[in-house]
């Protein structure tokens, strides 16, 4: 897509152009060597495989403060007379970057687009202003709404969880949030709507009657989605998945328990699943994987494509540069009929220490480019290899006679162990797992 450039009177990035595609030789770190948005590849333009999203959190809120010290990113846009003057600002800034950077989506948290008030009347009164604002930002750049979500973890009033919270009270309040976060999220378009539990979970046993909350946590996503049906919402709700940071037990631990939790309350026929790729990696599982369960469930949703770090226990959130990861994304994507109504939200963040505006620009570039090489390198493994052969194959005992009966339901137990007894000890089949990792690699080029 084209999208408009639109820089108001201020600039907040002025020396940077808009951002454009130069090819695989190109040497400038500002443009693209792999994305090309128009390029049509396995069927349709790479911009409609990605549907990439900046996070409005980390990109334009990310000022690298840490447990140890304060932000060392000058975000000039974080200045102003007022808290509301500062939202506005951001916002302006917010669509600068989108479009020099040609990111068809956005994403944002409530408390991201606009401050909290004084109680819950003057919260949603912010909100509606900033959401006019964005509308027009919108309307005059083409950038659109991938998903919005409610923060309902970072005031101090849900220390102890929002929905999942001991406390009624606390709990309500996380319901007007939600409440104005859906309407904001119908206003301005979006596709998706996400809840990411940030506090739902705990650190102890000993206090926490965890059925009870689970129970409550049901409850209140039926509730969220009658509200959001009512008013018209016609997208997905989405579940991000999280198995622990803040609380050490977080519930929606991974793709599978999500999948289990959903059925359970009967929301499955409303929420898929958004899977972020560091929160994979604290699960102990990779990103592919978490893919490829929510494929075999028809719950993808949608991506955060970060990337996390192998060696270390936390959320880092840095933005996604790991070819072979992503090269095993895109050949389950692929595979799968893709993104669909999600979209790709980078929900990363530049490191402390990479205090430029360039940087945010080339963190993003970098990300879309690692991409868009893994589509075309998984298209062409596709198209041009015996991967799906091998892979067809190994299960060819299956596709006819006795196996492809069993996978009909034709045989019970005493059936199967009959034909073990025919059979006898079978041949060994090599699983060839190394062949099939020199292939990935032969074409990564
Ligand atoms: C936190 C996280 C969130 C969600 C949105 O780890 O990933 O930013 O994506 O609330
Ligand atoms: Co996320």
């Amino acid at each position: 897509m084209s999208v408009n450039v639109t820089v108001g009177e201020k600039s907040y990035f002025p020396e940077i152009e808009k951002i454009n595609y130069e090819g695989p030789d190109s040497l400038n770190p500002l443009a693209f060597r792999y994305y090309d948005e128009n390029r049509v590849i396995a069927g349709k333009p790479m911009e409609d495989h990605f549907r990439f999203a900046v996070a409005y959190w980390h990109t334009l809120g990310g000022t690298g403060a840490d447990p140890f010290g304060p932000g060392t990113h000058v975000l000039p846009w974080l200045y102003g007379a007022d808290s509301m003057t500062i939202a506005r600002n951001k916002l302006d800034a917010a669509f600068e970057f989108i479009t020099k950077l040609g990111a068809p989506f956005y994403c944002f948290h409530d408390r991201d687009l606009a401050p909290e008030g004084g109680n819950v009347a003057e919260s949603e009164k912010n909100l509606r202003t900033l959401v006019g604002l964005a509308g027009e930002k919108q309307e005059a750049s083409g950038v659109k709404l991938l998903w919005g979500t409610a923060n309902v973890f970072s005031h101090p009033r849900y220390m102890n969880g929002a929905a999942t919270n001991p406390d009624f009270a606390i709990l309500t309040h996380a319901a007007a949030q939600v409440k104005s976060a859906i309407d904001a999220t119908i206003a301005l378009g979006g596709g998706n709507y996400v809840f990411w539990g940030g506090r739902e979970g705990y650190y102890s046993l000993l206090n926490t009657n965890m059925k009870r909350e689970l129970d409550h946590l049901g409850m209140f996503l039926q509730k969220a989605r009658n509200y959001g049906r009512k008013a018209g919402f016609t997208g997905t709700f989405l579940i991000e998945p999280k198995p622990m940071e803040p609380t050490k037990h977080q519930y929606d631990f991974d793709t599978a328990t999500v999948t289990g939790f959903l059925y359970k309350y009967g929301l499955a026929d409303d929420f898929k699943i958004n899977i972020e790729n560091n929160h994979a990696t604290l699960a102990g599982h990779t990103f592919a994987h978490e893919v490829q369960t929510a494929v075999n469930a028809g719950l993808l949703g949608s991506l955060d494509i970060n990337q996390g770090d192998p060696h270390n226990g936390w959320d880092t959130d840095e933005f996604l540069t790991n070819l072979y990861d992503a090269v095993e994304l895109m050949l389950v994507l692929l595979q799968h009929g893709g993104i669909g109504k999600g979209g790709m939200n980078f929900d990363a963040k530049t490191r402390r220490s990479s205090t430029g505006a360039e940087d945010l620009f080339i963190a993003h570039i970098s990300s879309m480019d690692t991409l868009a090489r893994a589509l075309l390198i998984a298209d062409d493994i596709l198209q041009n290899s015996d991967f799906l052969k091998m892979k067809r194959a190994r299960y060819s005992s299956y596709d006819a006679g006795a196996g492809a009966d069993f996978e009909q339901g034709k045989f019970n137990i005493d059936q199967l162990a009959g034909l073990a007894a025919e059979y006898g000890e079978p041949k060994q089949i090599s699983g060839k797992q190394e062949l099939y990792q020199q292939l990935i690699n032969r074409y990564i080029k």
